[in-house]
């Protein structure tokens, strides 16, 4: 019996693939296509349109940077709004902290969701606390219609720009979360990476920087997505990330994130930052 593999193609110029095990889970939405897989390496997957989401391999990566970096550089987050985020990682995150009153979380694909929750109980396990309101609806809709001074912290966990996620990488998007978050809010969002998508970054930070007063990128290294080293884009009207960060008591259990890698992050290597440094504040 020949091998059965996954493969996720980067615009015909950039290939990777993962051997199969078991095709789980596999339905068309409104907006895209999402497939669980079962692999060899990386565990049980989640694909949207071919492209690899998250997997029980690394997901922690992805879910403890999201959601660490603005929420311990925040002084005190009780208010926290997720834009996408289906697969329930970053919920799962930021519920760890002990500040949090109340988490909203706006996924647009129920099918995300429904899927994570069948098969992937390492990124769901949380969708059902109490804490959170789980919202199916678009974002963008959600954010123009929310009252200022609502959040704390926005964390924007999005597919790449392309799809449902288009809008996500837009001006009026980010004028309206601008304008949730209180005065001491933070926003983080998905940024690409700096080898294939280092144009989509200075648009997004362009985007940050016309809006807000304190504009950054922080990097992460994961083995899933396309050439390995991604980024997230950080900004806020008033906190500096790398000023004081907070402690909690669940930090020595993470996987990833830590007080210093927190700061590294944000130290570049020198393409990127010398492509991008005019944009940061
Ligand atoms: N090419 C994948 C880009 C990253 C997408 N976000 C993943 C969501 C994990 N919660």
């Amino acid at each position: 019996m020949s091998d059965k593999w996954i493969t996720e193609d980067y615009n015909n110029i950039y290939r990777m693939q993962y051997k199969m095990k078991e095709h789980l889970y596999s339905k068309k939405s409104d907006f895209q296509k999402v497939d669980v897989y079962d692999t060899e390496y990386l565990g049980k997957t989640l694909f949207n349109d071919d492209l690899l989401m998250t997997c029980e391999r690394d997901e922690f990566v992805y879910h403890e940077m999201i959601t660490h970096v603005p929420m311990l550089s925040h002084p005190n987050p009780e208010t926290v709004l997720i834009i996408g985020g289906g697969d329930g990682g970053t919920a799962r995150e930021v519920l760890k902290h002990s500040t949090v009153k109340k988490v909203v979380m706006v996924e647009i694909d129920p099918l995300v969701v429904e899927a994570c929750k069948e098969h992937l109980n390492v990124t769901a396990c949380e969708l059902n606390n109490e804490r959170l309101e789980l919202i199916i609806d678009d974002g963008v809709k959600h954010v123009k219609e929310t009252s200022e001074n609502t959040y704390d912290v926005v964390i924007v966990d999005s597919t790449d720009p392309i799809g449902p996620a288009a809008p996500l990488f837009n001006e009026s998007f980010y004028s309206d979360v601008k304008k949730c978050l209180k005065a001491d809010g933070i926003v983080v969002s998905q940024c690409e990476n700096p080898f294939l998508m280092l144009e989509t970054q200075k648009l997004l930070l362009k985007i940050k920087s016309r809006l807000f007063e304190k504009v950054s990128l922080y990097n992460y290294s994961n083995i899933t997505y396309p050439s390995g080293l991604w980024s997230f884009s950080y900004a806020s009207k008033t906190v500096d990330p790398n000023a004081k960060l907070r402690e909690e008591t669940f930090l020595d259990n993470l996987k990833y994130y830590n007080h210093e890698v927190h700061r590294a992050a944000f130290c570049l290597p020198q393409f990127q930052k010398q492509a991008l440094k005019e944009l940061f504040k």
